[in-house]
């Protein structure tokens, strides 16, 4: 196969999970990552539960497949420049974009993080839409969004663009109530955005990436694949990962994603965070379900020159729900768990409709994993034998949505 794949973020906890599972299928694999996931985690006082190496490491690991283009850059996306002489010289088939800040809660600490949450997310993916445009037009970008994006409306959400708007005309959009909105728009597109209202400064950048790529896919004639993608939780993908092959796994208040905090809560003895009545529902996926979607993602591209969205996760469950399964995983293997409701750190509702729409993936072969609550029970297996790294001052949230 000479079909070349560039990683964006190639070190982070789903690029270096990724890049795994592409190199053993056989993918000519370049790579990019600016190390910055694991300079933010060590600033915000934490390290990976799993021992992860060095960068230089891993890129030794990298080496020893045939199919790993020699170099892996440490350059950031913001460098337009090095970004443009990186595609000229790479000329990828498929670009997955993974290169960016992914902390909603670190995007709210200050003014600070939320500058640069939303500067480098942003001009990262304007200096990569630049560069695809002048070197490899033809070229796919997998994008990762985020079904944050979305929020928590009170109706039934589509897979990123509105249905039933005919092209040029005047279109309605069925809300659940089943009220009829006349939407009195001219589609320049075959289709208009479904309106996002995210919840975080993080989300939010994620929205104006959208908004950019729709826009240079329509006017440049680029092909972009916008994963809207829920809660990824989980370390293992094949099951079968070597130490160096083994992705990062964050816990901590910025970092940690709430499956995975509750697993190394369960294993330190800190009682389950559950923020507020526990009543939040979003999308969930495990890893190695994020790697198969991305992978069904490279092998189905949109058509040539258009835009598309997939809306990327297993099932949408509550916290209290997650919180249970992982109490259940924890009691099955010996260990004393606990959960405890604090205070919402964040603002966001806790009691709500939501109905997102999933399809698309399915219908290119998604088979998901289904049996979360075994994945959950697994998932703390793999992780006692790090208990001690665990550093329980790391884990309450101190991030504040409101002051
Ligand atoms: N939550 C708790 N206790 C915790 C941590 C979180 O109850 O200790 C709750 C939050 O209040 C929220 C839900 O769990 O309602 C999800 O929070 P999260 O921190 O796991 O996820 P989120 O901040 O939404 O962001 C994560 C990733 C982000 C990705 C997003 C997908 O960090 O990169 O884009 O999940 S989604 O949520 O679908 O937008």
């Amino acid at each position: 196969m000479n079909h070349k794949v560039l990683i964006l973020g190639i070190d982070g906890y789903i690029g270096w999970a990724l890049a795994n599972h592409l190199l053993h299928r056989k993918y000519e694999v370049y790579g990019m990552d600016n190390l910055s996931r694991r300079k933010l985690v060590t600033h915000a006082g934490s390290c990976s539960l799993t021992p992860i190496r060095s960068f230089p490491d891993r890129q030794m690991h990298l080496h020893k497949f045939k199919n790993f283009n020699d170099r892996v850059s440490t350059v950031s996306l913001t460098d337009a420049y090095l970004i443009s002489k990186m595609l000229e010289e790479y000329k990828p088939d498929t670009i997955i974009h993974l290169a960016e800040q992914p902390s909603a809660p670190w995007s709210m600490k200050d003014v600070h993080s939320c500058i640069h949450t939303q500067l480098d997310n942003i001009s990262g993916t304007l200096s990569l839409l630049w560069a695809m445009r002048e070197h490899c037009p033809n070229a796919h970008l997998i994008k990762l969004g985020t079904m944050g994006e979305y929020g928590t409306p009170d109706c039934d959400i589509p897979e990123g663009i509105i249905p039933n708007i005919p092209c040029g005309h005047i279109g309605t959009w069925i809300n659940r109530q089943e009220n009829t909105i006349a939407l009195k728009l001219k589609c320049p597109m075959s289709g208009l955005p479904f309106p996002r209202s995210p919840g975080s400064f993080y989300h939010l950048s994620k929205v104006h990436d959208t908004h950019n790529i729709i826009f240079a896919c329509k006017t440049w004639g680029l092909t972009s694949t916008d994963i809207m993608q829920g809660v990824v939780f989980g370390v293992k993908v094949t099951g079968e990962e070597s130490e160096i092959e083994l992705t990062r796994f964050d816990y901590d208040q910025y970092f940690g994603t709430v499956i995975n905090r509750f697993c190394a809560q369960a294993i330190s003895g800190h009682p389950l965070t559950i923020y507020g009545t526990g009543g939040q529902t979003r999308g969930y996926l495990p890893l190695k379900d994020s790697i198969q979607c991305l992978t069904i993602a490279i092998e189905n591209p949109p058509e040539q020159g258009s835009y598309r969205t997939l809306n990327q996760f297993e099932n949408i469950y509550t916290i209290n729900e997650l919180a249970a399964d992982v109490l259940m995983g924890a009691y099955s293997l010996g260990l004393d768990a606990r959960t405890d409701h604090i205070p919402n750190p964040r603002t966001e509702l806790e009691s709500h409709y939501y109905n997102p729409a999933h399809q698309k993936l399915f219908d290119l072969g998604y088979i998901p994993t289904t049996d979360i609550a075994d994945e959950i029970r697994k998932l703390i297996n793999d992780l006692i034998p790090y208990k001690s790294r665990i550093t329980s001052s790391c884990i309450m949230p101190t991030t504040k949505w409101r002051s």
